[in-house]
């Protein structure tokens, strides 16, 4: 420690490179040292407190005791057996051929793949739209490969019911058209969203496609809830539209789709002529994901291909199980004088907490938005961690959104334990 410091005392050049400079703060890294410092029951970070499915377990135990070839190095982009079953299972999805070996690049998680896909196709000058609120890293992933962000609101309709909906979060076809410029070179849209559950409808996903088409712009579309929708909602993929295919990259994730988030195994999947500089990042940055974790996958996903639309899927079984804890959590939050947005897909709620008039004292806080206080209260005073709503939205729009916490319910015995 005194070796390392005496070390940078002696070095008169900046250590750091410009491309960091704003971003070394991160959402997941405070609060999650935070909850577990204080033994907080964990409502915040977006990871099951329940075990993957049998099948899929089973999967990987049999891929660590099935000989020395799982524990090797397998395909740069993507172990065989997984791009295979990628590739037939949502083929069957987009509606056309999607080739295994051109058509997707498996990832360290779909974090990986939207810094891929970000490094590949964003370049100094280029502007990529975000709609607001969105996973918080889109905008750092796009300033360090040198591009810049145009925001874009959801909005709240007006005359909306005393219970919201993330339905009701809409975009203005007007505001929408007037982002795009020459100099837009990509659109990034995730749905089902984080944090707010909004899941985009048909017409809405063929606003944004028209606009793609018209003006030559990429579209990074991240579905990694894709199969958690409730009430009927359906998730549309929007490479599936006319003429999307070929300018859309879909980032997928196992993690959430399995619920094996420690796997780190996710995707991107497009059309091999985008996909071809995804792959030259990649190869010169990662090379190739763990094969044991990537064999469990491809059996998982064989096993849902084959049981695909029936009540033995996971990827109905899950939704089903969280349909219900989404309802008592939002009757939870109720109970104590929040206000809930029900989500149409994910497995977060936000809910405004301007109700509770809590007296935030903690000198220590006191230059933070509203919301990062309430939070760090919350965990430290109540022993409960949630993630504060603002750290979706980009500096300019935070202070709009200081009233809302967002809770996570792909939990069992944490959840109950709770409430
Ligand atoms: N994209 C979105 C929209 C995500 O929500 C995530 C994971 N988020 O989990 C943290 C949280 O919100 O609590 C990712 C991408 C990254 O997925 P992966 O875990 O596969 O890298």
């Amino acid at each position: 420690m005194i070796f390392s410091l005496i070390m940078q005392g002696n070095m008169s050049r900046k250590l750091h490179a410009r491309r960091i400079e704003g971003i070394d703060k991160n959402i997941w890294v405070e609060f999650s040292q935070l909850a577990a410092d204080y033994k907080a029951v964990n409502l915040g970070q977006g990871f099951p407190d329940f075990s993957p499915p049998h099948f899929i377990q089973e999967a990987f135990c049999k891929a660590l005791n099935g000989g020395f070839s799982k524990h090797q190095y397998t395909r740069a982009f993507g172990h065989p057996n997984l791009v295979k079953i990628l590739a037939k299972f949502f083929s069957r999805i987009v509606g056309r051929e999607i080739d295994p070996m051109e058509d997707i690049l498996v990832s360290v998680g779909a974090y990986q793949a939207l810094f891929c896909t970000f490094q590949a196709l964003i370049d100094e000058g280029d502007e990529v739209i975000i709609v607001e609120p969105f996973f918080d890293c889109y905008q750092p992933m796009v300033m360090m490969a040198g591009g810049t962000t145009c925001l874009l609101d959801l909005r709240l309709k007006e005359g909306c019911g005393p219970v919201l909906s993330s339905a009701d979060w809409v975009l203005s076809p007007e505001e929408l058209a007037s982002k795009f410029s020459p100099r837009t070179k990509a659109i990034v849209i995730n749905t089902p969203n984080n944090p707010l559950g909004k899941v985009y409808q048909q017409e809405e996903l063929h606003m944004i496609a028209d606009l793609c088409i018209k003006h030559d712009v990429i579209c990074i579309s991240d579905e990694v809830y894709e199969w958690l929708t409730y009430d009927g909602t359906k998730h549309v993929k929007i490479a599936s539209l006319p003429g999307m295919w070929e300018r859309t990259v879909t980032i997928g994730s196992a993690g959430k789709t399995f619920s094996a988030t420690g796997w780190k195994v996710g995707w991107a999947m497009g059309p091999g002529h985008i996909l071809k500089h995804l792959k030259t990042v990649h190869q010169n940055s990662v090379y190739h994901c763990a094969t044991a974790a990537q064999e469990a996958v491809a059996v998982g996903s064989q096993r849902e291909y084959d049981v695909f639309g029936t009540e033995g899927s996971y990827f109905q079984q899950l939704p089903k199980h969280l349909h219900e804890k989404r309802l008592r959590l939002a009757d939870c939050l109720k109970s104590v004088g929040l206000k809930p947005v029900l989500p149409q897909g994910g497995y977060f709620m936000i809910a405004d907490i301007s109700n509770l008039n809590v007296d935030l004292a903690d000198p220590s806080t006191k230059d933070e938005p509203y919301d990062y206080r309430f939070v760090k209260w919350l965990i430290k005073e109540k022993g409960l961690a949630t993630i504060p709503v603002s750290a979706f939205f980009s500096p300019e729009h935070k202070d709009e959104f200081q009233k809302y916490i967002r809770f996570c319910f792909v939990k069992n015995g944490m959840f109950c334990s709770y409430f």
